[in-house]
């Protein structure tokens, strides 16, 4: 009888032991999926301007160099430069190395794209409305266009290293998001300034504010 009265007040502590615990185990999941969620919202970005002395820079490409020993994988789904009213747009494509891009020319007229570029040197030819050529871009470098039909048709691709990566507003303004803390080169590459690149340091949860006056 004692035995039996014993054994089950000991039962009733370790069932509400088990409780307090499993209560606690479930609290701390939660915590943890908040802190998760919290640092995902919360990841570091670099803001900046980008202008020259006299004017804010549109279309400047702000760009973290190569990281050694890391490399990305490009996007899966290709970028479009499109060919609209005899213009190439965008002007400025700024793309992960290995991005391939499809060049439509959406014009009732026939454009032939090419590119001197001394790393991604190509000629699509003479091609007419609603055909597209492809192109996947595997070297850095800044990538002119130009077409051989229109002579005022120009834009450039901008190949780079790292998909931390942001092209500036009509207020010269850019946002690169969730780069992870280092020691980086930030670079900046307008079509009419000279390029130029400053050493920066992100911290952890730290956003940095990054501004460029080029020449
Ligand atoms: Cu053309």
């Amino acid at each position: 009888m004692i035995q039996n009265k014993h054994s089950s007040a000991f039962g009733l502590i370790g069932s509400s032991h088990f409780k307090f615990i499993r209560k606690n185990i479930a609290k701390f999941f939660l915590f943890l999926g908040i802190l998760l969620v919290y640092q995902s919202a919360y990841s570091t970005s670099i803001k900046g301007k980008i202008r020259t002395k006299y004017e804010p820079l549109n279309e400047a490409v702000v760009y973290i160099e190569k990281i050694e020993g890391k490399t990305f994988s490009p996007p899966e789904k290709p970028v479009i430069m499109d060919q609209i009213d005899l213009t190439f747009i965008p002007h400025v494509l700024p793309i992960l190395v290995g991005t391939t891009v499809i060049f439509p020319n959406s014009d009732d007229t026939r454009h032939s794209v090419f590119s001197a570029s001394k790393t991604n040197k190509f000629d699509f030819g003479s091609y007419a409305q609603g055909l597209k050529k492809k192109m996947t871009f595997v070297q850095p470098g800044v990538v002119p266009l130009l077409c051989h039909v229109h002579p005022e048709m120009s834009a450039f691709i901008v190949v780079v290293e790292t998909p931390f990566f942001s092209i500036t507003d009509e207020e010269g303004s850019f946002q690169i998001k969730n780069v992870p803390p280092g020691k980086y080169k930030l670079t900046v590459w307008h079509e009419w300034a000279k390029t130029k690149t400053q050493q920066i340091t992100v911290l952890e949860h730290q956003d940095l504010s990054v501004n460029f006056i080029l020449d």
